[in-house]
């Protein structure tokens, strides 16, 4: 799939401490240490209403990554993928008596507009499940042969499902027990309940094609793919086991990234599938999750449609930790509308206070598990003292301006 327009990061002098993130599966922070290579998959949307705030949150959170492994001077090669066919967009369509090709297409127009506002770095690849739908099953089929997958027992839609047991580590990545487990898979898109599986918490790998259903040919004969394994097969096929960092927001924890990893994880014999399962906390709004199904949502496009400064949705969403769950107020936008006019004053100074220790402790403080607060409280600081007592350097103000755009993507 086309990917979304590149952005421009300035490059920095000088170089910071190693990343460090915290990692789902060991419950510690722990440094990120890629080879001159840095590899990253994170799970993109399903296309029906995109772009909403939590959505925009997470990708701002590894964007971040990005923008902090780059000014490292790694060369970062980030997969993403769009969901483009699964139950949840099949239904929306129906609902809405649209085509859930037009649907997914719109909506994954609107992201990409999205995230080229937010200016979020592209990534390399921009993969749908559609377009993967061929080597998706090839994994099934090498699965499957291998033993890792196993036909349901049900003669009419003989489903291919893969065994939890295979890698003899399931669980590793959430560290939840198997009731947690059994609960989240019902919630979030598994059938623990159907029967003739040899386990409830195995997922679906491949559905047989059903009445009134898309389908597409395959060896497994016709049908299309389990969600887990569409991610499984992406990532594998174009970065390779072992990557850096996975990612998505908290509720990819279970069942998504556990069943990938173990997916991933039988195919190859490696483990772990990733170094590094990083999760961002989930936004919402008046106390509930943002989420499709409570239609709390608040669109990245409807606030750029009022003429609110993307740059002013990034600094806002910024200002809380990636990992804290956090509510999203019209408050939280207006003080973000302010600081950013504080931060453009103080830029537009002939001269400010040395910026060398404030570009020191931003590189200090985004890697340590991407501590967006201290970082945006230490240009409120920097800003303060060019404002109230100004400065001497003249080569402060640009410094700032490149620091903020490079390291926080966000333009003065
Ligand atoms: N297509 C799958 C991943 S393969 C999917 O989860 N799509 S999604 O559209 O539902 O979500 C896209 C990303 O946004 C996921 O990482 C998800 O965890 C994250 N996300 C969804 N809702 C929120 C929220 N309220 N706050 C933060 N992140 C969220
Ligand atoms: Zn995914």
């Amino acid at each position: 799939m086309q990917t979304w327009a590149s952005v421009d990061v300035p490059r920095l002098a000088g170089s910071g401490p190693a990343l460090r993130l915290y990692d789902t599966a060991t419950g510690r922070i722990r440094p990120t240490a890629p080879g001159p290579e840095a590899t990253m998959y994170v799970c993109g949307i399903t296309p029906y209403d995109a772009t909403h705030l939590g959505h925009a949150a997470t990708y701002l959170a590894f964007d971040l990554v990005n923008r902090v492994w780059r000014d490292l001077g790694h060369e970062v090669f980030y997969v993403q993928n769009v969901t483009d066919i699964d139950d949840p967009l099949l239904e929306r369509a129906e609902r809405d008596h649209d085509d859930w090709v037009v649907l997914g297409m719109r909506e994954t127009a609107l992201f990409r507009e999205d995230m080229e506002a937010l200016r979020v770095i592209p990534p390399r690849h921009y993969v749908g499940a559609v377009e993967a739908m061929g080597e998706i099953s090839e994994l099934v089929g090498k699965l499957l042969a291998s033993g890792a997958g196993y036909r349901v027992d049900d003669p009419e839609f003989p489903d291919v499902y893969f065994d939890s047991s295979v890698t003899g580590r399931f669980g590793y990545e959430s560290n939840y027990d198997e009731q947690t487990m059994i609960e989240l898979s019902r919630e979030r898109g598994g059938d623990p309940d159907r029967p003739g599986k040899r386990h409830p918490l195995d997922p679906l790998l491949w559905r047989m094609a059903r009445e009134g259903e898309p389908s597409w040919e395959s060896d497994l004969g016709a049908g299309r793919a389990g969600w887990h394994v569409e991610c499984a097969a992406i990532a594998l096929n174009r970065l390779g086991s072992q990557i850096d960092l996975n990612g998505g927001g908290s509720d990819l924890i279970f069942p998504h990234h556990e069943c990938g990893a173990a997916h991933a994880e039988a195919f190859t014999g490696e483990h772990p599938f990733a170094r590094h399962y990083t999760h961002a906390g989930l936004i919402g709004l008046d106390g509930e999750k943002m989420s499709k199904s409570r239609g709390n949502l608040v669109f990245v496009s409807k606030l750029r449609a009022q003429g609110v400064d993307p740059n002013a949705v990034r600094a806002a969403l910024l200002a809380g930790h990636y990992r804290t769950d956090r509510q999203w107020t019209p408050e939280l936008l207006a003080q973000a509308e302010a600081r950013l006019a504080r931060w453009r004053q103080a830029v537009a100074l002939d001269a400010g206070p040395a910026a060398d220790d404030l570009v020191a402790r931003l590189r200090t403080h985004l890697a340590d598990d991407l501590d967006t607060p201290s970082a945006l409280a230490a240009v409120d600081g920097w800003a303060s003292e060019a404002l109230e007592r100004r400065g001497t350097d003249p080569a402060a103000p640009a410094l700032v301006r490149d620091a903020v755009d490079a390291l926080l993507g966000i333009a003065l």
